[in-house]
């Protein structure tokens, strides 16, 4: 077919419909000699072109132009996914997950709620929840997010030096990609963001090293002390593997467990514990039972408070560090199915929840909440609202607050214990007490003024009100060593009674103080705190019990401190601990350091379990049997252990207090950076 066409287009002129070729024979290669020289060829591609009919020239120069387009826009397309790729490894140098499936951002700052979905309704019964699925990040405020450390490494035994190696490896090279943008597991180091004095008294010797004035730390190296804590954790951990994953509660003598919800309460309670003490692994596998099976879809009821500040605050915190949205989306979740509580005639919640039904009722014999539960949610379901930026979690509980402003029936601050769900009005009026039912009503007062950028003066008020109170109604001092404690008052009768559940107070006080209120507060502080120790210190295991009595009078033989045999119980309780942190973040005081080895160690002797885990015990008095209770409440890993780990740190940006602020179990939430 080509020698055809090519002897027709030689044998006639060519047609003006068609293209065709016609090539001399002394231009035909091979006939003629063959000449090659520059001037010859120029002439005879002119000749040639000269040659091509109007409509063969303008194809030709069609098709030009159309390789050429097709080329400019080849090249512009080739180019994205090159841009694509070069931002993607600087975002993965950057943000390089330190756990598998995890991913950082870096925001500047805490972003504006943003309206959530609108079609979401308020309760998942009377409209299924729709879960718009979030880009793998949508708002993580990750100049907050904290990097876990990379002390793992130091401490693994089971790795193989390999493992080690490549960690080690990936770790330095996360740390020259990093060391600018975030401090090593350490909140901020935004300068705008830090307008406050540093809240530590920790001297400056130990602070990280100088790079740290130029926005950039150094690891702090954990010292033996937290080592052990890290120990203790893994061996309570390990009880809990391996007889209760999954599930809410370890009995590590019996090798078993036990459900109060059946949401794996300890293992969604210790998840930000795990990472603030660098136990990836662990965090690892805990973050993939999250996702695969921690399902709230069930028939089961649930404590209002209970369950928002192990579980909804457990959640919030560890998305806050981890930056993974797996766990934004479970606090929705949670956060959406706990909403019925709030369906009452007066807007106080009730104490139950069905998170499966979507339905909620007061116990059983009663129609009232308990003040301190109804009054220690807030911290939580405010930033829930900040984050979906769906208003009705804050609307809900701001309201109960505003209420509980107004109500009468309050002694100088003071609160009963008791509130009814029909009437909003306080019940049981005329006890009083910083413990049980009541406690953490004070402390979310000051942690929500601190949460919300030092703005709402009504809790503030409330909180300076209270502190007013306990002053005047409750404080006493022990014999024979003038402790400074804080008692009960029923009906105008004062009682020399203390849960050890009162041993937040000193902490709280010392935040406070630290966030400008008066410096009476810290020095009120320092007081309970050493009464707190002396809870431990004057028993005979070393450990406080539930309940003290303090003496009033002094009598021979007699210390400070009784105990009731009902009382003599130690549930692994966080409080004193708790405390002991925020005064030595504080006052850089070693002495506090000491007091809470001391209690780990007496943990470790009479509460731990050989085969894995701790127990509580029913006597604190007795060193030969301290009768175990085959219990491990959540709180020891999420709350005692992280606190403890915590106070022997002299890292002040190991969760920095002007950056987070911790709810009642342990977990710390952002302080909202003002607008
Ligand atoms: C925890 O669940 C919380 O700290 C709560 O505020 C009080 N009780 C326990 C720990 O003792």
């Amino acid at each position: 077919a080509a020698a055809a066409m090519y002897s027709a287009a030689a044998a006639s002129p060519p047609r003006r419909d068609f293209i065709s070729v016609t090539l001399s024979p002394e231009e035909a290669v091979g006939v003629g000699g063959y000449n090659n020289s520059k001037a010859w060829r120029r002439r005879s591609c002119w000749r040639k072109w000269k040659q091509l009919s109007r409509l063969q020239r303008s194809i030709i120069l069609f098709l030009f132009a159309f390789l050429a387009v097709c080329g400019v826009v080849s090249f512009t397309s080739m180019g994205e996914p090159w841009k694509s790729l070069t931002n993607k490894s600087l975002d993965e140098q950057r943000t390089e997950p330190e756990i598998p499936g995890l991913k950082l951002v870096n925001p500047a700052v805490l972003p504006a709620p943003q309206k959530a979905d609108a079609n979401a309704g308020d309760y998942p019964e009377l409209s299924p929840q729709k879960q718009p699925k979030l880009p793998h990040i949508r708002r993580s405020p990750s100049n907050l997010q904290i990097k876990p450390p990379r002390r793992d490494v130091r401490l693994k035994t089971r790795h193989a030096t390999s493992k080690i190696v490549e960690e080690l490896v990936q770790a330095d090279k996360e740390e020259k990609t990093e060391k600018s943008v975030i401090s090593w597991r350490g909140a901020v180091i935004e300068p705008d963001q830090s307008t406050e004095p540093p809240s530590s008294k920790i001297k400056e010797s130990e602070k990280p090293s100088s790079l740290e004035a130029e926005g950039q730390k150094e690891p702090v190296p954990i010292n033996e002390r937290q080592m052990a804590v890290i120990e203790a954790f893994r061996h309570a951990w390990k009880g809990y593997k391996d007889f209760a994953w999954g599930h809410d509660e370890l009995k590590p003598l019996s090798k078993s467990y036990s459900e109060w919800f059946g949401l794996g309460l300890t293992l969604i309670d210790a998840l930000d514990t795990m990472w603030i003490l660098g136990l990836k692994e662990e965090f690892e596998e805990a973050r993939i039972w999250v996702a695969n099976d921690l399902v709230f879809d069930k028939n089961v009821d649930v404590n209002l408070f209970e369950s928002t500040i192990r579980i909804l605050g457990g959640l919030l915190s560890t998305y806050h560090l981890s930056g993974d949205s797996l766990f934004l989306e479970k606090a929705k979740d949670i956060g959406n199915r706990l909403m019925p509580a709030f369906k009452t005639p007066s807007k106080i919640p009730y104490s139950d929840v069905n998170i499966g039904r979507g339905t909620a009722h007061p116990p059983r014999w009663t129609s009232d909440s308990t003040v301190a539960e109804v009054t220690s949610i807030q911290l939580e379901f405010r930033e829930l609202s900040r984050l979906t930026g769906d208003e009705k979690f804050q609307k809900a509980v701001d309201e109960v607050m505003k209420h509980v402003h107004t109500l009468s029936g309050k002694n100088d601050g003071l609160v009963p214990m008791f509130i009814n769900t029909n009437s909003g009005q306080f019940t049981h009026l005329g006890v009083y007490t910083l413990g049980a039912r009541a406690d953490s009503y004070y402390e979310y007062l000051l942690k929500q003024w601190i949460q919300g950028g030092k703005k709402e003066n009504e809790l503030l008020e409330d909180y300076m009100r209270a502190i007013e109170g306990v002053k005047k109604h409750l404080l006493q001092r022990s014999q024979p060593k003038k402790l400074t404690f804080v008692g009960e008052l029923a009906h105008g009768h004062f009682s020399a009674k203390m849960d050890h559940l009162v041993c937040f107070l000193p902490g709280t006080l010392a935040l406070g103080a630290h966030n400008g209120l008066t410096a009476d507060h810290m020095k009120l502080a320092e007081a309970l705190i050493e009464t707190c120790y002396q809870m431990y210190e004057q028993v005979e295991t070393g450990l406080s019990p539930e309940i003290v009595h303090f003496n009033l009078h002094a009598q021979k033989g007699h210390k400070d401190v009784e105990i009731k045999p009902a009382d003599r119980h130690n549930l692994l309780r966080p409080e004193t601990v708790e405390s002991l942190f925020y005064m030595y973040r504080f006052t850089g005081d070693k002495k506090y350091q000491d007091w809470g080895w001391e209690i780990l160690q007496n943990f470790n002797k009479y509460t731990r379990v050989p085969t894995g885990g701790y127990t509580s015990i029913n006597n604190v008095q007795n060193p030969s049997n301290p009768e175990p209770r085959d219990k491990m409440e959540s709180f020891f890993l999420g709350e005692t252990l992280k606190y403890m780990f915590l106070l022997f740190s002299d890292d002040i940006d190991l969760i920095n207090l002007d950056k987070f602020v911790f709810n009642t179990e342990a977990h710390p939430l952002p302080i909202w950076v003002p607008a």
